[in-house]
């Protein structure tokens, strides 16, 4: 019986050469993924304490030739939340961080049904045509919960899926958002080591995602449709102020007109908003991602904040800044996790918190028991 966390279904691609990869794709357990229709190989890979590991220099060698197979299979090994797998995957990152960086990475978001599938999959097949390596990643909270997003890339992507120079991975699932972008920036690291020099992350607008892509990405893109009630629909204030593209899609047939009032809508609303990028002044246009209409000045405004932000600095400062900013919420988040799983605290937490609730101590004298017993807690004797 396969445990549910084996059924994850690994986008690997079924193309992938070599006595080494083929060797690696005789060892991995499992030929299906049971999803309907699915015509090409997806290789579930064993996940967590019973996944099976290569050497590090497997992974790097491997990751370094752009071998496909390896790469989600080091994807997996960073994905994994097993401790045994945490030190391994350390240093496999370690010795590929020298050949990372050495791309353009852009974070698409918009309500769902917007398109972002649909024009990543016209944007792709453009830039992998015109000589680039892509790698799609994914940041969608729900995606554990319902698999949705994995089921709805898999159709809307077909085209992509299939392309030998591009590399797709659906949202990695479970956790909280700060695990999962840990993983994805960890996901996107290993991606350009792998030679991709796009990478692109979709994510749904929901709760702070946007936000948390936002953190990871040179280039911001709001994916807009027009007629959804009008209203500046649903964007929730500040969204905007982090976009240095926005973009009205389907922009075809009748609904041409009414996404280039949109436009102009959201132009002038802009108009009045500090843009997300010193020295940019936040575009607006209109594209159809299904008939490709407009995908390619996108791409030229892309390219344009690209050598903008290279000449200026901004681009390297905002990526020395996003990896201070890394590090720092990775400390937030071991400490937290340090503190909560403590014995001490796990075993007193219950009661302060009742007393926080009867009113009989102070939120802050209850912090100073907490914290207090965490200073004096025994160390040294872990499991
Ligand atoms: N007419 C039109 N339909 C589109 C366009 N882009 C996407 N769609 C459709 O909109 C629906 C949602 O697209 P999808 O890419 O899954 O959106 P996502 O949820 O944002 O990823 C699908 O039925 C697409 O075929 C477009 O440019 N024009
Ligand atoms: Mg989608």
């Amino acid at each position: 019986m396969m445990a549910q966390e084996d059924r994850k279904p690994e986008w690997v691609d079924p193309d992938a050469e070599g006595t080494f990869a083929t060797s690696i794709r005789k060892g991995v357990e499992g030929t299906h993924d049971g999803m309907p229709g699915s015509g090409e190989p997806v290789h579930p890979v064993p996940a967590g304490p019973r996944l099976r590991t290569l050497t590090k220099d497997q992974y790097v060698q491997g990751v370094r030739k752009g071998d496909r197979v390896v790469l989600a299979r080091a994807i997996t090994l960073i994905e994994s939340n097993a401790p045994a797998h945490a030190s391994l995957a350390q240093s496999v990152l370690t010795e590929l961080l020298p050949f990372s960086g050495n791309s353009i990475r852009i974070g698409i978001t918009g309500v769902p049904g917007a398109g972002k599938s649909t024009f990543i999959e016209t944007l792709g097949t453009h830039l992998t045509a015109a000589g680039h390596k892509v790698a799609v990643l994914a940041i969608d909270p729900s995606s554990s919960l319902t698999r949705g997003s994995v089921l709805g890339d898999k159709t809307r992507m077909e085209k992509l899926a299939r392309d030998p120079r591009c590399f797709i991975r659906p949202s990695p699932s479970g956790g909280n958002l700060g695990g999962v972008a840990r993983k994805t920036r960890e996901t996107m690291l290993l991606c350009e080591a792998a030679g991709h020099d796009v990478v692109l992350v979709e994510t749904v607008g929901v709760g702070q995602s946007e936000i948390t892509v936002r953190s990871m990405v040179d280039f911001f893109l709001l994916l807009l449709i027009t007629g959804a009630g009008d209203e500046l629909q649903g964007i929730k204030k500040g969204v905007m102020e982090l976009a240095d593209g926005v973009v009205i899609n389907k922009a075809d047939g009748e609904n041409r007109s009414r996404a280039e009032a949109t436009r102009a809508e959201f132009a002038h609303a802009l108009h009045y908003l500090t843009p997300a990028t010193q020295g940019w002044t936040t575009p607006t246009l209109t594209c159809s991602a299904l008939t490709g209409e407009g995908i390619t000045q996108v791409w030229e405004t892309i390219t344009a904040f690209h050598k903008q932000t290279l000449h200026h600095g901004e681009f390297a400062g905002r990526r020395r800044a996003q990896m201070l900013e890394w590090v720092q919420s990775m400390v937030g988040e071991h400490l937290r996790s340090m503190f909560y799983t403590a014995p001490e605290i796990v075993a007193l937490l219950p009661r302060v918190e009742q007393e926080v609730a009867a009113g009989t101590i102070t939120a802050a004298s209850a912090v100073q028991k907490l914290l207090s017993a965490f200073e004096h807690r025994q160390v040294g004797n872990k499991s």
